[in-house]
């Protein structure tokens, strides 16, 4: 059994996915970032940066129990537990992982900026905005032009790059970029949303959202980018 401590954003939804495509046996465990609950010392002792989402595999290697924070790795960990979505070995594996890192590296430090500057804080700078917009779309771009010979988009088969680029790319809209202008990556998404495992995921994630307490926003802003977020821990 795979403990799985998740939120309804776009890093958890990546290990949904991957979750449902293996059929692993796992199961989840609410951390609503929007009230602090990722400040809870137990969930440091597993996350020692303050994120979801984080894993704890009660059968790990050699029997132990693992915890494994940053999706990339979690991503990472369950294809090699699954033997799925990942070629063990040869180029494949690195095409898949170049990928992999890529959207850790670039699209998402891109795409989360973007978001704030563009639809939190749309008065807060115009360059910062057109900064991170600009950034977003050209990675955009970089993701569209992959997929010029192939469905998917480290390799011809479905991967975990897939699966972790799916969990950002889908958040275009608050980024204040047209999906229009990559049209290989529009088809590329409507390919990922007509995933069985990816509607069982989402059908998760609105059973997560279901019955939440609604927080008040500025609260929300103070623990994710104001005076919680930075409070020495
Ligand atoms: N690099 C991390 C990013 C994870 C991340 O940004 N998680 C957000 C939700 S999508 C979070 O937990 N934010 C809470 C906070 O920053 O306090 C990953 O890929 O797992």
């Amino acid at each position: 059994m795979i403990d799985a401590y998740l939120w309804v954003t776009g890093n958890p939804r990546k290990i949904l996915v991957m979750f449902e495509e293996t059929g692993l046996d796992y199961r989840v465990h609410v951390v609503n970032i929007y009230a602090g609950e990722q400040f809870a010392p137990d969930f440091l002792k597993l996350s020692p940066n303050n994120k979801v989402p984080v894993i704890v595999d009660q059968d790990g290697p050699g029997g132990a129990p693992l915890s494994v924070f940053e999706s990339g790795a979690i991503l990472e960990y369950l294809a090699d537990k699954s033997g799925r979505f990942l070629p063990t070995e040869g180029a494949g594996r690195y095409k898949v992982l170049e990928w992999l890192h890529l959207v850790a590296a670039n699209l998402s430090p891109a795409l989360g900026q973007a978001h704030y500057f563009v639809t939190e804080f749309p008065d807060a700078s115009q360059h910062a905005a057109d900064r991170f917009r600009n950034e977003t779309a050209r990675v955009f771009r970089v993701l569209d032009e992959c997929l010029a010979d192939k469905d998917w988009i480290a390799t011809a088969e479905y991967s975990i790059a897939d699966i972790s680029a799916y969990g950002r790319v889908r958040g275009w809209k608050n980024a204040g970029i047209q999906i229009d202008d990559t049209k290989r990556l529009k088809d590329w998404l409507a390919r990922m949303e007509a995933r069985p495992a990816v509607g069982r995921a989402d059908a998760v994630i609105n059973e997560m959202r279901a019955g939440l307490p609604k927080v008040d926003s500025e609260e929300t802003h103070s623990i994710l980018y104001g005076e919680r977020q930075m409070a020495r821990r």
